[in-house]
């Protein structure tokens, strides 16, 4: 269709912009990183969610290209952020399956950091759990390992939702599992989903890992959280995601 027709020259015309969203202590507040979230700034349409266009990129390799100019964006914000002495904290970059397995992933990351004099530790990656609808946690072992060599934090996302089972908690290397926001939503009035938050919030404390909870709203949520032992959110509570200039003005400064 017209979409898809676009998407392919999207890239080449520099119509993906990146919007940021902080990770946030829930108990003070304090900006820990940020998620780094892609737009497409269509022509005619306007500025378009993921939603609308990453489904039409699955299996194909427009959605490497897009990484790219979304690694790309990210560099030069962080370059920028950096240079006026302002602490933006990891930026995550989810990484799709077509770029966790082979090098490619892995050499978009350590190029950008080459060339914008980056530290490793600038970046995060998050996976989604739908890497294990095709793919067991050995096959994209290899890139996910050498990331975290260097220091670099790997997120399980939309923890709950898809396809890890807990197999996948077990062998495969993460850092973080993010509880997707479809349970956080339903704080304070299905009784099921917040059990099901305590659950993940042991677990992933049993396991080691961080807990980081999306899509809190209502400071009933965050308490709940916080309660459950989720010490790190995101959400409108705090911020939504927004452009750099933005997205910016409220970091912590380097003195
Ligand atoms: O920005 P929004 O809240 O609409 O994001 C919806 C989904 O799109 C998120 O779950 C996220 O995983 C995915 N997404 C956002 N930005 C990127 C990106 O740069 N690359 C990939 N592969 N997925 C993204
Ligand atoms: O797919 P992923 O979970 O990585 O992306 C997060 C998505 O959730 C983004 O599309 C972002 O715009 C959206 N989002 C972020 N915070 C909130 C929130 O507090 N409420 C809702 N409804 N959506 C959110
Ligand atoms: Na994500
Ligand atoms: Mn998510």
């Amino acid at each position: 269709n017209q979409l898809s027709a676009a998407l392919v020259v999207a890239a080449d015309r520099n119509e993906f912009i990146v919007h940021y969203q902080p990770k946030v202590s829930l108990l003070t507040g304090e900006h820990l990183g940020f998620e780094a979230l892609v737009r497409w700034r269509h022509p005619e349409l306007g500025i378009l969610a993921p939603g609308r266009f990453l489904p039409l990129m699955e299996g194909s390799h427009l959605i490497r290209g897009m990484t790219r100019a979304v690694v790309a964006i990210v560099s030069h914000d962080l370059r920028a952020w950096k240079d006026a002495g302002l602490i933006p904290g990891p930026i995550a970059i989810n990484l799709p399956e077509a770029l966790l397995v082979g090098e490619e992933g892995y050499e978009m990351l350590a190029g950008a950091i080459r060339e914008n004099g980056l530290d490793w530790r600038d970046f995060a990656v998050e996976v989604t759990e739908d890497v294990f609808i095709n793919r067991s946690a050995d096959q994209i072992l290899g890139t996910v390992t050498r990331f975290r060599e260097h220091g670099l934090s790997i997120s399980l996302d939309d923890f709950g939702t898809g396809f890890a089972s807990l197999v996948h908690l077990r062998d495969f290397p993460f850092d973080e599992l993010k509880i997707d926001r479809s349970f956080v939503a339903n704080i304070g009035t299905d009784i099921r989903s917040e059990q099901i938050i305590r659950a993940m919030v042991d677990l992933s404390r049993n396991l080691g890992k961080r807990c980081v909870a999306e899509g809190i709203e209502t400071d009933i949520q965050r308490r709940f959280l916080l309660s459950a032992g989720c010490e790190i959110g995101q959400g409108y509570l705090f911020a939504k995601p927004q452009p750099a200039a933005r997205a910016g003005a409220h970091l912590p400064k380097r003195f």
